[in-house]
């Protein structure tokens, strides 16, 4: 019974078990890698629940998330303070989400936010200019990509209004798998 861990509480342990898809090993491997991201910042006991955020720029620096489109955005979306800072809940709630058990629709929720650039709530054209040009990277010039966009809002926008809400977007990812391929990552 000697190496009984003493990271969290049981209580603790089993709360990030309901909130995420990880199981209590994983949660504690997740605890160890955002250890590592900051060992002087990151306390080895959680029992009292600091407060301790990781900043942005360590964390889109983890092989995960290095080569990917979105990282900003994605850290950004699940930082509660909204500048990319993460707390350990903020970390695992942020891992859960890409993980690739995580279904489809919250994959396609947290999608919507991060590729809603201006935060109004749609995708609009310059929205979806902006993450074509990132899944692309430079295998399509703006010319294409604006081509692209303008016939993607074309068929997607079933209201007419020239952008799409949520509801047009999930149509339009359900026909366009790739578009969902940078919200799985295994960590
Ligand atoms: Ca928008
Ligand atoms: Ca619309």
């Amino acid at each position: 019974m000697g190496n009984k861990q003493t990271i969290f509480t049981d209580e603790q342990l089993d709360n990030y078990q309901d909130c995420s898809f990880f199981t209590r090993k994983e949660i504690l491997r997740l605890h160890e890698r955002y250890y590592e991201l900051a060992p002087n910042l990151v306390p080895m006991d959680y029992r009292k629940n600091p407060i301790v955020t990781v900043p942005m720029q360590l964390i889109i620096n983890m092989p995960e998330l290095k080569e990917n489109p979105f990282k900003e955005r994605i850290v950004e979306s699940f930082s509660e303070d909204g500048e990319g800072n993460l707390t350990f809940n903020d970390f695992v709630d942020m891992f859960s989400v890409l993980c690739e058990t995580a279904p489809r629709e919250l994959k396609a929720s947290y999608a919507f936010k991060i590729y809603d650039f201006n935060t109004d709530n749609f995708i609009c054209k310059s929205d979806l200019e902006n993450t074509l040009s990132r899944l692309t990277k430079s295998e399509l010039d703006e010319e294409e990509v604006v081509l692209v966009c303008e016939k993607v809002i074309e068929e997607a926008d079933l209201d007419g209004d020239g952008k799409l809400n949520y509801a047009d977007f999930e149509d339009m990812i359900s026909k366009a798998p790739d578009f969902l391929s940078t919200f799985h990552i295994r960590i």
